[in-house]
């Protein structure tokens, strides 16, 4: 047929694998099929590449203490699923059905995923695909590279101090020497894992040694970064169609959200049902119009392509302090990037098309 194929590669080899699994149900069952050939891709835990059924029941899934469907299960794709028709691709072997795929929806999270190294796998295959590229992608999932292109840029970061593997092993007390200055608490962070994935707040002194220890079980790079004290207001950022390429993002609406944490969570951001979430956000108008430019300044000087959901806090005085990009936010209908689209008149069919089309209008190689 003349419809672009377009393979959904979701699961895969990181904790998020059921969410991405349940984001891939709500794609297949919300992707304009008028429009696009599908082929739904698992890759399970073990790293292997599987050509699933086209069928979004299985994959829907219920974490957490959100309640089961009747007949549903936490979702892993199993090393040999059997509702597998082909093992498309084993680790360490180029993948044969990209070579029919006009265009990858990659909806993977964080390690092989979020982080440039598939799209850096795609590239060399010549294969398109939706969102950021593999520069942008890496540097982002590093939330202390992040900090560094922001600063550079002269948009405004928190204070905060790196430690790495090597600095940590060598003297962890010169390492803790800057952090007192952040003031108290601090957030203990692996530098490298999405999803506020191992976070821990440090409320005394006495106490940041175990956390940092407890942290790089995550991640051996950690980051701490100073309690910002304000509201957490996040912004969609959707590239605009067609012509120009420097062509500023269209920014959404912007939202305020709170996890049950007090800080915006794993369940907050995927999950949904815990957040107090305000679309559009309350904000002064001239608060609004800051972060909304800002955004697409972040997005741009980061190098990001297709959509970022750039997220801040709103402190009292009126100043914003920008915390990070997401190159690939929660994504169901219930998700905020989603959700704030929707409200702009962009419902999530079209949404998934824009993205789809951007991604097959993009050029492979370099951009
Ligand atoms: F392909 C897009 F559009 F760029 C894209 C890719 C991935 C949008 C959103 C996501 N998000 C995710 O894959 C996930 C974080 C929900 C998976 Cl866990």
């Amino acid at each position: 047929s003349a419809k672009p194929v377009v393979a959904i590669v979701f699961g895969g080899r990181s904790s998020e694998h059921a969410v991405s699994c349940a984001t891939a149900a709500s794609v297949l069952r919300s992707i304009d099929r008028d429009r696009f050939d599908i082929v739904p891709v698992g890759i399970t835990e073990q790293g292997r590449w599987v050509l699933m059924a086209d069928d979004p029941e299985p994959l829907q899934l219920a974490i957490g203490r959100t309640p089961r469907v009747e007949g549903t299960r936490e979702v892993v794709l199993s090393a040999d699923p059997s509702n597998s028709e082909l093992t498309v691709m084993d680790p360490g072997q180029p993948p044969q059905l990209l070579a029919e795929v006009d265009v990858v929806l990659p909806l993977l999270h964080g390690p092989f995923g979020e982080d440039g190294t598939l799209q850096g796998f795609l590239e060399l295959g010549d294969v398109r695909y939706a969102g950021s590229g593999v520069a942008a992608s890496a540097v982002m999932m590093d939330k202390a590279l992040m900090k560094v292109v922001f600063t550079s840029a002269g948009l405004p970061v928190g204070p905060y101090v790196v430690i790495t593997d090597k600095q940590w092993r060598r003297d962890p007390a010169s390492c803790m020497d800057p952090v007192p200055a952040l003031g108290w608490p601090v957030f203990v962070k692996p530098a490298r894992a999405g999803s506020s994935v191992g976070v821990v707040k440090v409320d005394r002194p006495e106490d940041l040694k175990d956390a940092i220890e407890h942290v790089r079980q995550f991640d051996p790079k950690v980051l701490v970064e100073a309690a910002i004290e304000g509201r957490e207001v996040e912004c969609g950022v959707l590239e605009g169609h067609g012509a120009q390429p420097a062509r500023p993002g269209e920014v959404g609406e912007i939202e305020v959200v709170k996890g049950k944490h007090g800080f915006y969570d794993f369940e907050a951001k995927y999950l949904g049902d815990d957040a107090q979430l305000t679309c559009p956000a309350n904000l002064p108008d001239a608060a609004a119009k800051e972060i909304k430019e800002l955004s697409v300044k972040a997005f741009e000087a980061a190098g990001c392509e297709g959509l970022g959901r750039v997220d801040w806090f709103y402190q009292r005085d009126g100043r914003v302090v920008l915390n990070e990009i997401n190159t690939m936010p929660g994504f169901t209908p219930s998700s905020m990037f989603p959700r704030s689209w929707d409200a702009a008149g962009i419902d999530y069919t079209s949404l998934i098309t824009e993205l789809i089309e951007l991604a097959l209008e993009r050029r492979i190689g370099l951009r």
